[in-house]
């Protein structure tokens, strides 16, 4: 563990490695105690200069080295804590070399670690050099060949990357397998498994007719819930074939469920690692929301194959070139996924509740990351530890840009800039601005005249931009000019710029008539229901004709570019767009945005105005009833902005006030809406089908939850008798933890004791089910540091999980606003930050971020809130991972 700040990187910094290494040769000697690893390859300069060999290195024990055969002495090479740097004695020479390692000691689970009676690997972004002395970083690319030989009955499965040569029982006993990866990659694509396992396999044939074997691993005794996995990666497959041409390249496709994981999974060559939470599935412990999660997890490492793998980043300042467009490959797959079967209205009804989900995260993770401390464009200029990158802007708003791309492409369009990117770079470490060029070289073509050099200022740019809207109608001539002012402020603490030019940003409008019809837009030759604006300049106008009355503007119709959109208008108009809007994403925007009025404006102390509240009740009264809404959409539609999303629009914050003004709304939902609550509960309690987490029963069951949510959040005498039955009759876990959960937050303390201890006595046997418990916990009203203090002594609670870790500290710390936000609550927060930096930094460094925006707190919080932090910054020892947030959020 590092104990001091880490020196920054920069960007432009970028050189290229000196070596060539075309082949390695790994093996290992595996063993929970100790491992040895012997490493070997050729080395070649690459400008034919002898240059100093530096090879990363960190927490392993070097015992030998030797160069073209011959030993080489400590006192020719020189070894520090972060790696080895040796003299060749030629420009191209071998390299022999053999280390050791202590998985069992290793807490921070990157590199060779232990979780269960299984050894396991996390190479991204720099854990390879925890297990030898190497290179480590993502240029340079190399085939591997690994052997692995450990004891046959701890270790019956001896897994790596690419293609089982051989496997055998050594003259000691112990088993032996040599694996081998016809395709070049970086160290941080490397991984290995051992360990006894259930597995689970299905041969399929790819679309080249060429069979394909593909394999679920799980801890012994999960095998039977592991079915759904293997039929999202057979999805994936065959989506990956059909909407990107693109096809599994090896003969097999490994999955392995780990129970102790720093992040969701990794896309290791042909043998991703998952946390188990995105693995295990079955209908009893599994709640509809991560069947789907599964499902989007399982595509997202699979199709990592091909946009991570094959072509991979030059340096991990490209990490979005990866991450964000896998992210939108694994939403558009979601979104396939949910609309299959459907057509039209309705496909895109389905397709708009994926898209209200990931711009939800969007707004709860993303834009509060975008006006904080670490705020950094999605093709970073610096960073200090690599791991505190891995944030929603490289993902999730690296996921928008390539939207964005889409958008202005066209699907087909795109495909065809895809197709470029790989028949340029596949087998290549690239740059964002090389795919970018790819895309571009398409735009250009189908739009002469113009190019996507505007559009990279997005790489360039932090912070989420400001749209200002405004209209005008000229009755006589019966246009509607509308007019868009652009805007960026500075972001983070380098962002000095004060003046960003302005983004290319596709805005996507329609118009309604005073009745919700929906108008047909003319402008300059287009015309069409939804027009995409090309919106280049700081301020810019279009006159639409063929528009008699003044029109109700539908805005960034699918949310078509990561911006805040100011617009002033009545409350009426919002209500009309709600019920009217074929647009079902900017419908939900505008019932959303009704709410969320209502909600500021209360906690900010103002009493809301008699219509105000009328028209968000009669609205909701309208969707309620609405029979053309899925279930699905009908469940977002008439839920409430969440209390992260909330905050994120107040300045100061204030948490407290808001919780306690959503929370009244709710109730006042509840009440003024009994009856048909009530109605849509008993109704979507008829008889179903067999259990199937499909789009339509699970929105009919989240809908019911959410009806039962309403009834006993408004005290409806009824309600806690609907929450126990359900609980008792329930033979799903979406059901049971649905009505436990209302329960828990909204119920009387012995409905709430009696759930809890219920649930402990059937579930504490299932450690994904036991999260459950201690999140449900962690984020009641009801719930103070006091009893999160005696959770963390019950005997079921480990900090060294990261999934236990999440599900009551971190669960705690961000979405119990009530009881973080004390004096007490802050204090925990930079305990437990504290404590977990001891056993791992990358964790701790991410619990440490959920402050680093203290600054924007109402007053009574920022001055406890900074001394937290000043706290933690005083530590001795502090890594260098949480050292980096901390320092940056006291700048
Ligand atoms: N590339 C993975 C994310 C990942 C990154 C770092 C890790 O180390 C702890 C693990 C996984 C993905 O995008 O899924
Ligand atoms: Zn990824």
């Amino acid at each position: 563990m590092r104990t001091d700040t880490l020196p920054t990187i920069s960007r432009h910094d970028y050189q290229p490695y000196p070596y060539q290494i075309d082949q390695v040769r790994l093996e290992f000697d595996l063993a929970a105690e100790q491992t040895l690893v012997r490493l070997a390859f050729r080395a070649r300069s690459r400008d034919g200069q002898i240059q100093p060999l530096v090879l990363d290195g960190e927490d392993i024990e070097l015992l030998e080295v030797s160069l073209d055969g011959n030993l080489v002495s400590p006192q020719d090479y020189l070894l520090n804590d972060q790696g080895l740097t040796l003299s060749p004695p030629a420009a191209e020479f071998d390299l022999v070399l053999v280390s050791r390692c202590r998985p069992q000691e290793n807490t921070m689970l990157m590199g060779l670690y232990v979780s269960g009676n299984s050894l396991f690997t996390q190479c991204e972004a720099q854990g390879f050099r925890r297990i030898t002395f190497f290179p480590d970083r993502p240029d340079v690319m190399s085939r591997y060949e690994v052997v692995l030989r450990g004891d046959a009955t701890l270790y019956p499965y001896l897994l790596s990357n690419g293609n089982l040569l051989e496997s055998t029982t050594l003259d000691d006993g112990r088993k032996q397998a040599v694996w081998e990866d016809p395709f070049p990659k970086p160290s941080y694509l490397f991984a290995l498994v051992a360990g006894d396992f259930d597995v689970r396999e299905r041969e399929i044939k790819k679309a080249n007719g060429q069979p394909a074997l593909l394999q679920v691993y799980c801890d012994r005794g999960d095998g039977d819930k592991t079915e759904w996995a293997m039929q999202c990666l057979e999805h994936s497959v065959r989506w990956d074939e059909q909407r990107f041409g693109l096809a599994l390249d090896l003969d097999r496709f490994m999955i392995v469920a780990a129970r102790d994981f720093n992040m969701g999974a990794m896309e290791n060559k042909g043998l991703n690692i998952f946390n188990s939470a995105y693995v295990l599935a079955d209908a009893e412990s599994t709640t509809d929301a991560s069947f789907h999660a599964v499902e989007a997890v399982i595509g997202h490492e699979y199709f990592h194959n091909w946009t991570g793998n094959r072509v991979t980043c030059r340096d991990w300042f490209q990490l979005s070139l990866k991450e964000g467009l896998t992210v939108f490959r694994d939403q558009e797959f979601s979104a396939d996924m949910l609309a299959q079967g459907l057509d039209g209205a309705q496909a895109a009804s389905a397709r708009a509740v994926k898209r209200i989900d990931d711009v939800s995260v969007l707004r709860a993770a993303q834009f509060p990351e975008d006006a904080g401390p670490m705020a950094h464009p999605i093709r970073p200029e610096s960073y200090q530890e690599i791991s505190n990158f891995y944030t929603a802007t490289i993902y999730e708003k690296g996921a928008e840009v390539i939207r964005m791309q889409h958008t202005l492409l066209g699907e087909d369009n795109f495909q065809a800039g895809i197709r470029e990117y790989f028949k340029r770079h596949d087998g290549q470490a690239v740059t964002c601005d090389e795919f970018v060029d790819c895309m571009d070289s398409v735009y250009r073509q189908v739009k002469p005249g113009q190019s996507l050099d505007q559009f990279r200022r997005w790489y360039q740019q932090a912070g989420t931009p400001r749209v200002q809207v405004s209209l005008t109608h000229d009755a006589a001539k019966q246009t509607a000019t509308l007019t868009l002012r652009q805007s960026n402020a500075p972001a983070g603490i380098e962002d000095k710029a004060a003046v960003k030019p302005p983004l290319h940003i596709p805005f996507a409008l329609g118009m309604l008539d005073q009745h919700g019809q929906p108008l047909s837009l003319h402008l300059d030759g287009q015309k069409g229901e939804t027009l995409v604006l090309d919106f280049t300049e700081a301020e810019q106008s279009w006159t639409f004709t063929h528009i008699p009355e003044a029109p109700v503007l539908s805005l960034l119709r699918n949310f078509s570019a990561p911006v805040k959109v100011d617009y002033y208008r009545p409350d009426a108009e919002l209500a009309l767009l709600a019920r009217h809007d074929t647009d079902p994403f900017a419908r939900w925007e505008a019932a959303q945005l009704l709410a969320t009025r209502l909600i500021l404006s209360s906690a900010s102390g103002r009493t809301p105005s008699a219509a105000q509240q009328a028209t968000v009740v009669q609205t909701w009264h309208a969707l309620v009833q609405d029979p053309a809404l899925s279930p699905a959409y009908k469940a977002r539609i008439l839920s409430l902005p969440s209390e992260r999303e909330l905050l994120e629009q107040t300045q100061p914050m204030t948490p407290r006030a808001i919780v306690q003004a959503r929370r009244q709304l709710q109730r006042e939902l509840g009440l003024a809406l009994t009856p048909y609550w009530q109605e849509l509960y008993q109704f979507l309690s008829l008889e179903q089908a067999p259990y199937s987490p499909d789009a339509l029963q699970a929105g009919q069951r989240s809908l019911r939850n959410l009806a039962l949510n309403y009834l006993l959040v408004a005290g409806v005498s009824t309600g806690p008798q609907l929450a126990r039955n359900q609980y008792d009759q329930a033979t799903n876990m979406t059901d049971r933890l649905g009505a436990l959960s209302a329960l828990v937050n909204y119920g009387d303390p012995e409905d709430r004791q009696d759930g809890l201890d219920d649930f402990f006595q059937r579930w504490q046997d299932n450690p994904l089910v036991l999260d459950r418990w201690f999140s449900l916990q962690a984020t009641a009203p009801s719930t103070q540091v006091a009893q999160v203090r005696a959770l963390m002594l019950h005997p079921a609670f480990s900090m060294r999980n990261p999934n236990r870790a999440r599900s009551l500290i971190f669960q705690f710390c961000m979405n119990n606003m009530q009881a973080i936000h004390t004096p007490e609550g802050y204090a925990f927060w930079a305990e437990q930050v504290i404590a977990l930096d001891k056993l791992n930094p990358e964790i701790s460094a991410r619990l440490a971020r959920v402050f680093d925006n203290w600054a924007r707190f109402e007053p009574q919080a920022r001055d406890p809130l900074k001394a937290a932090l000043e706290r933690i910054q005083a530590e001795p020892g502090l890594s260098g991972n949480v050292a980096e947030i901390v320092n940056k959020a006291l700048t």
